[in-house]
């Protein structure tokens, strides 16, 4: 029987629902709220940038860097034309994008296309189902993140997704600008930049035999400078992990290329490194990111985007507590910190409160790693304020936090809103293991082989399965429709950073990590012995799944997806060099309903043609 209590809060919860909807948050979809085709071009070109005052060659998407923003709404569906105008071949990847029934769209050269050629075009289809928030498009091909090629997508949620801003205030009227603010919320794409193009700085890996990991520049929406630090602050922000050894860090704040615990037991010939690869630090002084905000609104949602190719940053707002509400593209139960690390790829949405002196406040993006010492700095401004002071930061310039009293954002804690968890069993398990093969710069993810760059080229695996490829068990996995699959990921030591890995097309759960072997041949043997290291209750349900660095032991990452939607869809780590070193495999997904890939993909560029949509505005526009 239904106590008068629990119908009393069933009404009282319909009532604030009603009252937010009756109060109607501005949906971006205007007038009917029917699906639309939005449609995109992107014309790629290849040439002179300076995002953090010095000059370099790099990708240019209409023109610009980073690139425009796709925006649309839950439910629509994309038209995303790409001209390659580049001087190589080329394609586009829509991360966190689940490609339901699109498999041909995802992006992949050798898994899902042939690379689009010099010259030549390319129409990407696909429709977000069930899916909102923030989201980005970036290359797919060689190391091409690091010549820049990336930009934005926003996706409205519909007015009737669930909102877990009602956790934050009881109050409808807050509630109700928390909804505008996520509506209308600030970007901020974080990325690192370096003065070698993507093929000169891969090529110092392969010439010299090392891991590549010192850049010269954070940028904050492609905006940033580069610091050269007196060395004497250098030392004093160096980790004690380095002082303890004696280790010196470079002019520009990275470990020493010749250091041995970093680079492995391989050779390496240090003749050919360029000295600004390493130790010699330029400055330079580029344009400064300035987000506007106007505490009329009460709230503004930042929503951090990492296009980083080599470092994790951790982002925090001086004196600005954010409530973390939305990850990778899903709601989480919101939860109030000051800084948080961000790893390449992932993506979350920060609802933060106006009620600070109007001003300036320091925004910054500072590197948790130990490979380097570096930072980026933008200005978060009160719209109007002429005020002038230091705003007191929570984080350094080392990533440490200025007080104990600074509350880091814990990922374990990452909720899904509305509540979703995995099935308590597996039907499939895959043992992975992260580790170097035959150099320093080349890589395995599935403990055996290395995914080479050379792949790429293949007939892509949608295309035909049952190739070399496909049926090479140490770089590629199969599964089938309906299936729970575990994919168990080992790392080896001594000293590995975080890979921050990403799975195409849909999401799946985090359900445990640890420290030390995983001597089990399942999760549900393991969980016997170890209960305390999963969580099959309320796992974070994301697209990114970082490891744990390893020291003095090895370290080992379980997720558990669901197999809904059939295509070739690539798992890799996120830190561009370790995916041009190999550390991928692919994942042949529900083989039992293999999709039968559309003529104008299997033979063409995607595009049927006598659609007259006008393509030729180099700008999104929607019919
Ligand atoms: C570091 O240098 C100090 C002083 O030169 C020396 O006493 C110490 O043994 C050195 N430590 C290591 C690990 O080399
Ligand atoms: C990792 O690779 C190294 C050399 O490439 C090899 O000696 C070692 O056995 C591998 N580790 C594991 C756990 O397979
Ligand atoms: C898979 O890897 C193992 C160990 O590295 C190797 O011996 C074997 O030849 C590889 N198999 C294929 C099909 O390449
Ligand atoms: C791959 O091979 C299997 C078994 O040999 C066959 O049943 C299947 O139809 C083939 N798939 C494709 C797409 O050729
Ligand atoms: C796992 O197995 C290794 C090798 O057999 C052993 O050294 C280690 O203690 C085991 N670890 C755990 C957590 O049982
Ligand atoms: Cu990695």
């Amino acid at each position: 029987m239904l106590s008068s209590h629990f119908l009393q809060s069933v009404l009282s919860f319909l009532l604030v629902s009603t009252l937010s909807a009756a109060s109607a948050v501005p949906y971006p979809r205007s007038g009917s709220s029917k699906p639309r085709t939005v449609y995109f071009e992107l014309d790629l070109t290849w040439g002179p940038i300076s995002p953090d005052g010095h000059t370099r060659n790099g990708i240019l998407m209409n023109g610009q860097f980073p690139g425009p923003l796709l925006e649309l709404c839950d439910g629509d569906s994309v038209e995303f034309l790409v001209h390659n105008n580049l001087p190589f071949e080329e394609t586009i990847h829509f991360h966190g994008i689940e490609q339901k029934g699109s498999p041909w769209s995802d992006g992949v050269p050798g898994l899902s296309q042939r690379g689009i050629k010099s010259g030549e075009s390319f129409l990407y289809k696909w429709t977000a189902v069930d899916q909102y928030g923030t989201y980005w498009y970036h290359s797919h091909d060689r190391n091409h993140i690091l010549d820049g090629l990336y930009g934005p997508i926003l996706i409205h949620p519909k007015p009737d997704e669930p909102t877990p801003l009602r956790t934050i205030s009881k109050d409808a009227k807050q509630v109700f600008r928390m909804q505008e603010a996520e509506y209308n919320p600030k970007l901020v794409l974080i990325s690192d930049w370096s003065h070698f193009t993507s093929d000169q700085f891969f090529g110092i890996e392969t010439s010299v035999g090392i891991d590549n990991f010192c850049v010269d520049s954070v940028l904050i929406n492609g905006k940033g400078s580069e610091y050269c630090l007196p060395q004497s602050e250098i030392n004093a922000l160096t980790n004690p992990l380095f002082t303890s050894m004696n280790v010196t860090l470079t002019a520009k704040g990275c470990i020493p290329a010749t250091l041995p615990l970093a680079q492995g037991d391989f050779p390496h010939d240090f003749s050919k490194l360029p000295p600004t690869a390493f130790d010699v630090c330029e400055p330079s002084t580029g344009p400064h990111e300035i987000i506007e905000v106007d505490a009329a609104d009460e709230w503004v949602s930042i929503d951090f985007i990492s296009t980083s190719g080599i470092n994790v940053f951790t982002a925090a707002i001086d004196e600005h507590p954010m409530w973390i509400y939305s990850v990778d593209g899903r709601h989480i139960t919101p939860v109030l910190i000051d800084a948080i690390t961000i790893a390449n790829g992932n993506r979350y949405s920060a609802m933060v409160k106006l009620d600070k002196k109007p001003g300036d406040y320091t925004i910054r993006m500072a590197n948790p790693g130990i490979n380097q010492l570096i930072s980026g700095f933008a200005t978060l401004r009160y719209k109007g304020s002429k005020n002038t002071f230091k705003s007191t930061p929570f984080i350094n310039y080392a990533a440490v936090n200025t007080t104990p009293s600074v509350i880091m954002f814990d990922e374990t804690t990452i909720k899904p809103f509305p509540p979703t968890k995995p099935n308590p069993t597996a039907d499939r398990t895959f043992h992975l293991l992260i580790n170097r093969t035959g150099a320093t710069w080349e890589w395995t993810l599935s403990g055996k082989e290395s995914f080479g760059l050379n792949l790429e080229d293949v007939t892509p695996l949608l295309f035909d399965p049952n190739s070399s490829l496909g049926k090479n068990k140490n770089l590629t996995i199969t599964t089938k429709m309906g299936e729970w699959v575990d994919i168990i990921v080992q790392v080896t030591f001594p000293l590995q950073p975080p890979h921050p890995l990403h799975k195409h097309s849909n999401k799946g759960y985090l359900i445990g990590q640890g420290i030390g072997a995983f001597n089990w041949s399942t999760t549900a043997e393991a969980l016997k012995e170890i209960p305390q290291s999963f969580n099959l209750n309320d796992p974070p349900f994301r697209d990114g799944y970082t490891t744990l660095p390893t020291s003095t032991e090895p370290s080992w990452t379980v997720l558990r997806y669901h197999v809904e939607n059939p295509g070739a869809f690539l798992f890799h780590c996120h830190i561009q060099t370790h995916l041009g070193g190999g550390m991928a495999v692919a994942i042949l997904d529900g083989i039992d309903e293999f999709p039968k890939v559309p003529s104008e993909y299997l033979h063409g560029n995607g595009i049927t043609g006598g659609h007259g949509y006008g393509y030729g505005s180099k700008k999104q526009h929607h019919y």
